[in-house]
């Protein structure tokens, strides 16, 4: 179905979409009337406590249970070898080519264990209390073995994370604007660049973060006769279904699961854990039914982390500031085993580097590495934070060698409004958009002018305080989304989702949806969806999800993809229910039915007042009285969607931040964002999503990090070490829309669930380093504390890449031991002996300083 721009953007209308409702979910959650998986008890239920290794690389040589078995409520001890038969191994669901290696990844590790935090052994107790202390009875005898830490040591191969497999780069990826037809061949752009144009050169470092959802994780397990059934605080139930299935060899239709509600999981809980297949391999072994619920020490341990990739980036211009090439080389810590989609996740970065620009040529390779840390996954954007900082940052830079406004240099380059659909040299094609109005929007509401008068005023009083401007103007690709694509990347499972409508005899209606909801607020935006397609009372209708019984297919939650997969899906089986009851209405209207038309939940004969509602047809079809011939007694309808294309919501984000240069403390004065995100099913929650994605992305800039020693323990492993921000740390931030409404889905959505997370790291990088710029200061390294923000300033060097180098190089000096949550600073040596090309800092001679 295609939308002209013309459809209406502001839906203050008189339907439900649009309409700024609270969420019918949160009278449960927030009055604590629900029940999380740790809520749940069971006639007879074992608790479990996992004893985790803390050591990063080690072989265990002896495990001794004999006293823990003895102590009181317990009921068993099992190591890895106990549980052998039925724990299988945990799935790589994307594997980036048939080269990758793939360590395998048991639940509880048997003879050696690559990461702190590897489960060891499980104890199974009457309480949980009990099998905690039982817990630190089993004696673990552990020889360690080097570890490797570091990123760029990693692709030495001098000390491997695996042995076994004689290499720490599990696999290696590419995409070629060239080679695939899409743009011209980078290295002649930079080589042309260099001698008649700017080349820019950068190493960006994204460091570790660990997601931090409310609810830690828990498991429940009931092996019941041959039937299992989990209730997991996970996002992929049925993937979770699946991958057991696969994994343990029991049919599928054998196992339920169910996520109850969820509470947060920012990509931190798509994965399928050690912890659950541990659970289920004692339970099962057992007979018995067995949870687990984490400490938030250990989800901070052992939950997946995100981001930590080094970049190393190329970009070509010509003179006037028009981007001719880009080429971005990776490395991506994939930690010690590959998460369920953990490959993937830097590769879901790889077309957005170009972002809303148009380049001639591209060039992206990753190198995924295995190291000895917590193995690392997707994370509120996985893959397109990343690259959204790295172009966000170099069109700064390019727009400092050019000498005009930031804001300039991204006009210059950026599609314009008139050349969508438009076809990127990544070999995307984004289907809308109108970055113009986005930013001319976020300008005004910013007071852009103004600020710019005031910094410069400030510049010249040499005030302490100096004040920097941050932009981003970010597009992201999400709603993942059509299996075609995801097929062609070796992806293991399909991008569709499935929905079900129950229409119930009182007129009342159920609606099944494959989506796996954990804070995004889908029973209220689809309760408003199905309430405007089947024209009955919001009130009227309810969602169920997350239970593998109930919804029998599904993806799940993940990418933002719900809404313009998973309720696309919703709209098509409402029009199907539609059809489906027009037969009837016209049967006990006496009409034809192509005399029938459906509008605000009537049944209409064209050109008479002559009427039914669809809860009169739902009445009609259930008692079955008087239904016409062949029609069965059911309006009830299932759709599966699996869109044409990826969705790309876009935006403008801009930022102002006040920096100390005495103490190098930064202070937000303002943040606007205008998005961009097609139609708007619920701006309430909407601008709940906005706001907690831009502290997400605001937190990566300023102040998280997950930090190792040399031995590989955590030392970030609490929130007293781990800064994560609280709304006490965020300012007020002023939100606004344009509207460049989908072209490929009936309702005109664009997902919202991480925008915020993805725009606002460079925005807020951008702003610091603006600030700094006339002492010197091009690049700090990210989580900008004032300490690093200090040094840097103390560093205060020319605006050149050489100086970028020198100043690193100086930072890199005055910073021998980092502190927990300060991160490390990135190095610009060459990140592996065998690449050849470590020239990464040097100036090209096209350079303008
Ligand atoms: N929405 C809307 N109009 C739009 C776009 C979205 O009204 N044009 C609404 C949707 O109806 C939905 C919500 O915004 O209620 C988010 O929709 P969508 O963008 O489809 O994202 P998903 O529902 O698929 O959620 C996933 C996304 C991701 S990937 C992460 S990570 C994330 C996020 O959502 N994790 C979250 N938001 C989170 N919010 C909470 N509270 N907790 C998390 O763990």
């Amino acid at each position: 179905m295609t939308i002209t721009e013309e459809r209406p953007s502001d839906q203050e209308a008189a339907g439900e979409i649009g309409k700024a409702r609270t969420r019918k979910e949160d009278q449960r959650l927030i009055t604590g009337r629900t029940r999380w998986t740790d809520n749940i008890q069971l006639p007879g239920m074992l608790h479990l406590a996992m004893v985790r290794s803390p050591f990063a690389h080690a072989t265990i040589t002896a495990i001794d249970t004999q006293e823990a078995r003895k102590a009181p409520g317990v009921i068993g001890v099992f190591t890895g070898r106990d549980v052998a038969d039925g724990q299988g191994l945990l799935a790589n669901a994307w594997p980036l080519n048939g080269e990758q290696k793939t360590p395998n990844h048991l639940p509880v590790a048997v003879d050696r264990v690559a990461c702190a935090g590897e489960i060891v052994a499980v104890v199974a107790a009457r309480s949980a209390a009990e099998a905690r202390d039982a817990a630190e009875l089993v004696d673990v005898d552990y020889d360690e073995l080097p570890a490797v830490l570091d990123l760029k040591e990693a692709a030495t191969d001098q000390v491997l994370a695996h042995p076994d497999l004689g290499t720490n780069t599990s696999a290696v990826w590419t995409l070629d604007s060239a080679a695939q037809g899409s743009g011209t061949d980078v290295e002649a752009e930079i080589t042309k660049a260099r001698e008649n144009g700017i080349v820019i050169e950068r190493e960006y470092r994204q460091q570790r973060l660990i997601p931090a959802f409310m609810e830690p994780r828990s498991t429940v397990c009931d092996p019941t006769g041959e039937q299992l059934t989990v209730w997991s605080s996970t996002q992929v139930p049925h993937i979770l279904r699946f991958l057991l299935a696969a994994t343990t060899g029991m049919p599928e239709s054998k196992i339920r699961v169910i996520a109850p509600d969820v509470g947060g999981g920012f990509g931190g809980k798509l994965q399928t854990t050690p912890e659950e297949f541990a659970t289920i391999a004692v339970a099962r072994r057992l007979g018995k039914p067995c949870k687990y619920t984490e400490t938030r020490s250990e989800s901070i341990l052992s939950g997946h982390h995100g981001r930590d990739q080094i970049q190393k980036l190329t970009l070509a211009a010509e003179k006037d500031g028009r981007v001719t090439g880009l080429k971005v080389e990776l490395l991506a810590d994939l930690g010690a085993y590959v998460g369920v989609v953990g490959g993937g996740t830097p590769v879901l970065g790889a077309w957005m580097f170009n972002s809303i620009y148009k380049f001639n040529a591209y060039h992206f390779t990753v190198r995924t590495l295995l190291t000895n840390k917590t193995w690392v996954d997707a994370y509120r954007g996985a893959g397109r934070p990343e690259a959204t900082f790295a172009i966000e940052r170099l069109m700064d830079e390019l727009a400092v060698e050019v000498g005009v406004d930031p804001l300039e240099i991204r006009e210059k380059n950026w599609i314009r409004h008139e050349e969508f659909p438009f076809t990127t040299v990544a070999g995307m094609t984004y289907d809308s958009g109108n970055y113009e109005a986005a930013t001319a929007k976020a300008k005004e509401l910013f007071g852009y002018d103004e600020l710019r008068a005031e910094q410069k005023r400030r510049r010249e009083s040499n005030d302490p305080v100096q004040l920097g401007l941050g932009i981003s103007t970010f597009t992201e690709m999400c709603g993942l989304a059509p299996s075609r694509i995801l097929g062609s990347l070796n992806y293991g499972a399909g991008g569709w989702e499935s929905a079900g409508i129950r229409m119930l005899a009182t007129g009342k209606v159920e609606v099944i949806t494959g989506v796996s909801p954990h804070g995004q607020g889908h029973e209220t935006a689809w309760s408003q969806i199905v309430a405007d397609r089947l024209g009955v009372p919001f009130e009227d209708v309810e969602v169920l999800h997350g239970d593998t019984q109930i919804s029998h297919r599904g993806m799940d939650t993940y990418g933002s993809r719900s809404l313009v997969v998973g309720a696309e899906a919703v709209v098509r089986a409402a029009d199907k229910v539609i059809e489906k009851a027009k037969p009837i209405a016209a049967h006990l209207l006496e009409a034809s039915v192509d005399d029938i038309e459906f509008t605000g939940g009537r049944f209409g004969v064209k050109g008479t007042d002559k009427g039914i509602s669809m809860g009169e047809v739902a009445m009609a079809s259930w008692t079955a009285h008087n239904l016409p011939d062949g029609v069965e007694p059911s309006i009830d309808a299932d759709a599966t969607f699996d869109p044409e294309n990826f969705s790309f919501p876009h935006g403008t984000h801009l930022c102002a931040i006040e920096v100390d240069t005495e103490t190098g403390g930064t202070k937000m004065r303002s943040y606007v964002c205008v998005d961009d995100i097609g139609t708007i099913i619920n701006p309430l929650i909407v601008e709940g999503q906005v706001h907690g994605g831009l502290v997400q992305g605001i937190a990566q800039a300023l102040w998280e990090g997950a930090e190792y020693d040399e031995q590989g323990t955590l030392v970030t492993g609490s929130f007293v070490d781990y800064t994560l921000p609280t709304a006490a740390d965020t300012i007020s931030f002023v939100t606004d829309h344009t509207t460049s409404p989908a072209t490929y889905t009936a309702l005109g959505t664009k997902g919202v669930g991480e925008a915020g997370a993805i725009a606002s790291t460079p925005a807020v990088v951008n702003a610091i380093v603006d600030a700094l710029r006339p002492l010197g200061v091009d690049d700090i390294v990210m989580p900008c504390t004032p300490e690093r923000v200090w040094k840097a300033i103390q560093a205060g060097h020319p605006v050149t890449t050489e100086g970028q180098r020198d100043a690193q190089a100086h930072f890199d000096e005055a910073t021998p031991n980092q502190d927990p949550g300060a991160g490390t600073p990135a190095s610009t040596d060459s990140w592996s002996a065998d690449r050849g090309s470590g020239d990464t800092g040097s100036a090209s001679e096209g350079s303008q300083s």
